[in-house]
């Protein structure tokens, strides 16, 4: 490949990184094949067009319902298929009250945003109602609301928007090429008319993926691609270093350098330069210095709290004195 022309500083980024819904997996590969130096100076300067780049919007989770998952994701320690060796054991569904007395305390450390993930295929109707009433109690304490509950159909859709749910998390995990190597129970398809529902129904959409699964460039290049097509890019892009959970079908899988990881990070901010890019999982085992870079990159959003679903995160002390160490300010 011939060496990139390196970007005038003084041109105008919009110019050279407009955007665009029409993105070819080649001219993709090679912008996670610039030289570093070069990505990071790109994915910055787009950054600056649209974000404040010393600004990150905390999103904090909670598993409401954990384990006893039909569906087969490699990754996670969550899916029935893996408990014997993962022993992990499944759960109920979490009471309202308590949901929203979490979601209280999460908001008094700082979180602007509660996402509720459940392990499921899809939610069940006899499960609306109590889904409703998390979303409406969360709303009422002032906080942006996020649900992960797998596949919806249009009636949960709906119920879930007039309850007022700002947010739909719905991952398209990896490339359409890659993703039957991870998922053998539902198809990128159904992933993509999941999305399609949300975005019809005007809930804002946040899908992003995993790296570190062992997955080409190519891969990761192909899962922006298909988010960066999408009609409307997502409101939110989480982008996930895999957390290698012992017991599941990944747990060896050779972990990926940072650098690959921060390159994901600048590439998506690239090719999806008003969306929110979250830094999301893989950040306990990140170092500090890392982390800056994925800042750099574009990121602009984080999970906060001490636990992601079912694994560790850091502890808001450790986020706020790294917040303090760059002058970002949580939002
Ligand atoms: N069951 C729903 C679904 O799959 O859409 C919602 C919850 S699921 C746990 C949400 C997302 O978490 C997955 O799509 C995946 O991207 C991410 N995730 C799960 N386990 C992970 C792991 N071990 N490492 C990194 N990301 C993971
Ligand atoms: C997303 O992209 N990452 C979050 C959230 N959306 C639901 C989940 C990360 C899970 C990491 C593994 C675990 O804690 O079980
Ligand atoms: Fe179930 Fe979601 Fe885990 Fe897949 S990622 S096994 S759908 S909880």
């Amino acid at each position: 490949m011939n060496a990139p022309t390196p970007i005038d500083p003084a041109t105008n980024a919009a110019d050279w990184a407009p955007v665009r819904h029409d993105w070819k997996v080649e001219e993709i590969e090679a912008l996670f094949a610039l030289p570093f130096m070069e990505l990071m100076f790109r994915a910055q300067s787009v950054h600056r067009l649209y974000h404040d780049p010393n600004k990150v919007q905390l999103s904090q989770l909670i598993s409401i319902k954990t384990g006893g998952c039909a569906e087969d994701c490699g990754y996670c320690s969550q899916s029935a298929k893996h408990s014997k060796t993962t022993g992990l054991s499944a759960s109920k569904l979490l009471e309202v009250e308590r949901v929203i007395a979490a979601a209280k305390k999460a908001k008094e450390n700082g979180a602007s945003r509660y996402c509720m993930g459940a392990a499921w295929t899809s939610p069940k109707d006899r499960d609306m109602d109590t889904l409703v009433a998390m979303v409406e109690g969360v709303k009422d304490l002032g906080m942006e609301t996020c649900m992960t509950l797998g596949m919806l159909d249009d009636h949960q859709v709906g119920a879930l928007k007039t309850a007022g749910l700002d947010y739909y998390n719905h991952n398209v995990d990896t490339s359409e090429e890659f993703y039957g190597e991870i998922i053998t129970t539902r198809t990128y398809q159904d992933r993509l008319d999941t999305l399609e529902r949300v975005r019809n129904a005007g809930i804002n959409v946040c899908s992003g993926g995993i790296v570190g699964m062992g997955e080409s460039v190519r891969d990761r290049a192909g899962m922006l691609k298909t988010l960066a097509n999408l009609p409307k890019h997502p409101e939110s892009v989480p982008i996930n270093m895999l957390v290698a959970v012992p017991g599941t079908p990944l747990e060896h899988v050779e972990a990926l350098d940072p650098f690959e990881f921060v390159r994901t990070i600048a590439v998506a901010r690239i090719v999806m330069p008003k969306s929110e890019v979250r830094l999301s999982a893989g950040r306990q085992t990140m170092s500090e210095e890392t982390q800056a870079l994925c800042f750099l990159a574009g990121a602009s959003s984080i999970f906060y709290g001490e636990q992601l679903l079912t694994t560790a995160n850091p502890e808001n002390s450790r986020d706020r004195k790294l917040f303090d160490k760059l002058g970002l300010q949580p939002a």
